[in-house]
């Protein structure tokens, strides 16, 4: 180039050679320039000190339409002549800065809106001049406060409506809104979901494996387009009973009177089973509490789903009974009667000394042993005290000889399912006693 570079505090002078260019004078590291009076270009200490540095600084704070300040919003700088770009982002105090602004012009555009707000795309147009002063839009940079509307919160879906559901369906139906989908969770965490359909149904299928049993929850959620995941609406499996009750009074639980609390309740409660006849697997199971300050002496199976059971009534000190059961949807629940008519009674006497599933001399000689034994005695035998009234006496020993003789019997066709508890063999003491009869 054409010109004369010169430094201020040396001797160095170059020469212009055209008249009109310029002298660039470097001082401290400002550079300025002045006409150069060529052919012969002044020394350099003559030439004029250098202005004061104009870098200038643009700040301004991120606001919400409430006023409060928002960090994390982050706006890029941009030189409409060089391109040269800067981005900074809003502190906790809602404040940007860029510094070091050349005078020129620029625009200025949030590239990332704050969390939960809504982007603001207008690009705004910043002025630097030559003596640091920043304009926004015209205005002053101290009156640019640029503001973010909230994200509108998209609204909830509705929660879907879920039908009876009653053990042992294959499928889970209800209603809903046409066009949304809807997610059924089961009580093993097993999933399903369906479509609504035009009209508002929706229908599931169970999926393989899982089952739905009396008692387990359904849990199903909505998803309408446009809106986030319903709240969930849980119901609970067989809240219809469709007729599948099998209730009944177990005898001669039932007909003492007593009050002496719930431990001697539990001592003389009697248990209900339903078995499924392939396996004897328990499908269901409830105690039964004799009559008395909380008990009933009655048992009740509720929604029973359709099939064929093993109804296995037994409570220490009796035979245990087993008796046919069908279940059959709309139909309700029916008991096969056994030959001797007592559909649910059983028989005591068979005492814990051998729970053999006979009632003979060796439950008759325990029994005579534990004559007299009150309740809360040493020695006391709940399951001797057959009429369950505190006391081990005649009419307990009574009740043993009534049934003396009688054997529980299997239900028939449950080959290799034995019901039948397994014999309790006698303890120590109980020998000692029974070698004291014989
Ligand atoms: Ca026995
Ligand atoms: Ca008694």
């Amino acid at each position: 180039m054409n010109e004369t570079q010169c430094r201020i505090g040396t001797s160095r002078v170059s020469r212009c050679h055209t008249a009109g260019a310029s002298c660039n004078v470097f001082s401290g590291g400002c550079h300025c320039s002045r006409p150069c009076p060529c052919p012969t270009c002044p020394p350099c200490p003559t030439c004029p000190p250098c202005p004061p540095a104009t870098y200038a600084m643009l700040s301004f704070i991120k606001r919400n339409i409430n006023g409060a300040a928002l960090s994390g919003a982050v706006f890029t700088l941009t030189n409409t002549l060089s391109g040269w770009q800067s981005s900074a982002s809003s502190d906790a105090g809602g404040r940007l800065l860029f510094n070091y602004l050349q005078p020129g012009s620029y625009t200025l555009q949030e590239s990332i809106a704050p969390d939960g707000y809504v982007f603001d795309p207008t690009i705004h147009t910043v002025t630097v001049d030559g003596s640091g002063a920043v304009l926004v839009d015209g205005v002053p940079a101290g009156s640019f406060a640029p503001v973010n509307t909230p994200v509108t919160p998209m609204p909830v879906s509705d929660p879907p409506v879920i039908g009876a559901v009653t053990a042992g369906d294959t499928t889970v139906s209800g209603t809903g809104v046409p066009g949304s989908t809807v997610n059924v969770i089961f009580a093993d965490g097993e999933q399903a979901s369906a479509p609504v359909q035009p009209d508002g149904t929706w229908v599931v299928a169970v999926p393989p494996g899982s089952m739905l049993n009396p008692g387990d929850t359904v849990t199903a959620y909505q998803d309408t387009p446009g809106h986030t995941i319903s709240q969930p609406t849980v119901t609970v499996v067989n809240n219809v009973d469709d007729g599948r009750v099998l209730t009944g009074t177990v005898s001669p639980i039932a007909f003492a009177e007593w009050t002496y609390g719930p431990d001697f309740l539990a001592q003389h409660a009697a248990t209900a089973e339903l078995r499924s006849p392939g396996n004897c697997a328990v499908v269901a199971s409830t105690s039964i509490t004799p009559v008395g300050t909380t008990g009933t002496g009655t048992f009740t199976f509720k929604n029973v789903p359709s099939g064929n059971y093993i109804l296995y009534l037994y409570r220490p000190g009796y035979l245990p009974r087993t008796l046919a059961v069908t279940a059959t949807a709309g139909s309700g629940v029916t008991v096969v009667t056994p030959p001797d008519g007592n559909i649910f009674t059983l028989k005591g006497g068979d005492l814990v000394i051998d729970s053999n599933n006979i009632i003979n001399a060796f439950d008759q000689s325990a029994m005579v042993a534990d004559q007299g034994v009150a309740y809360g005695e040493p020695g006391y035998t709940p399951n001797a005290d057959l009429n369950a009234d505190g006391i081990v006496n005649d009419l307990d020993y009574d009740i043993l000889i009534s049934n003396y003789g009688a054997r529980s019997s299997q239900y028939p066709g449950q080959a290799g399912c034995d019901m039948n508890p397994p014999p309790v063999f006698a303890t120590e003491v109980s020998l000692q006693r029974f070698r004291r009869l014989v």
